[in-house]
């Protein structure tokens, strides 16, 4: 069989979809998988999540993206306790609780697994990000805050320059749907609200999908060029996009 490579969208502290999933794709020693980020807050096991994750290394080739969630918790867990406010206020308290409510509580091992999280990853015809990119700038020269904080729904890119196809997460899918623009796979489908977690592998473009119970459904062919702004501006949580956003440049 041919190696893999899958992308895992935001997961968010969803120990249990995530569990699900990993036991469908069933990761074999030659794939790849690339999660996207925000594995931590406002779903009940953060801690859960990360564990898992570490395990995953030994199960396949994982290349962990730092979603800007995860980007919060390792600010604080090096000493910017000036940031805990605003982390809780982003659903950093469910977090905090897996650990006994105090950031010296994160151990060793999570905090260097944070800390060995890229920005951004690439393949022969995909690159994967969390939160967006500028469409006429090297992939290499894109600015992390881009990466980690901007929502689609704040600007909607057009085609990267390189002609690779972009899959990113941090704009959630209230739908449960990937947003498919062809040139740009949006796979945070919401897994903390009503949605569900997703994962979607490159070259097929086969999606497997898991609820927060566990339950999981796919495995399917993803349905090519769906239509354009589909999901990219949607009208009902146009507060959160700008609530989420922790830098401006
Ligand atoms: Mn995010």
């Amino acid at each position: 069989m041919s190696d893999r490579t899958i992308a895992i969208g935001d997961i968010h502290g969803y120990r249990r979809s995530l569990s699900a999933l990993l036991d469908a794709i069933g990761p074999r020693a030659n794939d790849t998988i690339v999660t996207l980020g925000d594995y931590v807050d406002r779903g009940p096991n953060s801690r859960g999540v990360i564990d898992r994750l570490i395990l995953l290394q030994g199960q396949c080739r994982l290349v962990p993206l730092l979603g800007n969630h995860d980007e919060m918790m390792l600010s604080i867990c090096r000493g910017k306790t000036e940031l805990m406010g605003n982390w809780l206020v982003f659903g950093g308290d469910s977090t905090l609780a897996c650990y006994g409510k105090v950031p010296e509580g994160v151990p060793r091992e999570h905090i260097e697994f944070l800390e060995s999280c890229r920005d951004w990853y690439e393949t022969e015809e995909h690159f994967l990000a969390h939160g967006n990119y500028y469409s006429n700038l090297p992939l290499d020269s894109q600015p992390w805050e881009l990466l980690r904080w901007e929502s689609l729904r704040e600007r909607q890119p057009f085609a990267h320059r390189s002609g690779k196809t972009a899959i990113i997460g941090h704009t959630a899918q209230k739908n449960g749907q990937v947003l498919d623009l062809g040139y740009l796979k949006c796979i945070d489908t919401w897994i903390y609200g009503d949605g569900r977690l997703t994962a979607l592998e490159l070259d097929s473009g086969r999606i497997w999908q898991a609820d927060k119970g566990g339950r999981v459904s796919g495995g399917r062919q993803a349905e090519g060029g769906r239509r354009k702004g589909e999901g990219g501006t949607g009208k009902a949580e146009g507060g959160r996009g700008k609530a989420e956003r922790g830098n401006t440049r």
